[in-house]
């Protein structure tokens, strides 16, 4: 083992992280948002672990993914949910890397009418 090997693994333990927890990779999932739903439905996530979140609009319609609640609790690295909300222009694609904190929290597009015909999801943490 070298010198560098041995601070890294000293630091981890130091940090009371285990080298198999600093490896863990982020995880990648894709919401597809389409006129008028999401999936998956609902949407897993792993509590604590770090995933980035990349929405995929498929239509030629303007949609957002409104989770107030759980973009709160979240711990956001990267991208922006800003007012709790990830809006999506027509085929546009965005991401958002973020540490999820177990729960389970309510999504929907806010646009006129578009909850009621179909654009709801419940987000799972654990
Ligand atoms: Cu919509």
């Amino acid at each position: 083992m070298t010198f560098s090997r041995v601070a890294i693994a000293a630091s981890l333990f130091i940090l009371g992280l285990s080298p198999a927890t600093a490896q863990l990779a982020t995880q990648s999932v894709t919401i597809t948002v389409w006129s008028f739903g999401f999936a998956p439905r609902p949407i897993h996530l792993a509590a604590g672990r770090p995933v980035t979140l990349t929405f995929v609009n498929r239509s030629g319609s303007s949609h957002d993914f409104t989770a107030g609640a759980f973009f709160a609790a979240s711990s956001i690295s990267a991208g922006a949910a800003a007012g709790g909300e990830i809006e999506l222009g027509p085929h546009e694609t965005k991401s958002v890397t973020l540490i999820p904190r177990a729960g389970v929290y309510p999504a929907h597009c806010s646009h006129f009418m578009h909850k009621q015909l179909g654009m709801n999801d419940e987000i799972i943490v654990n």
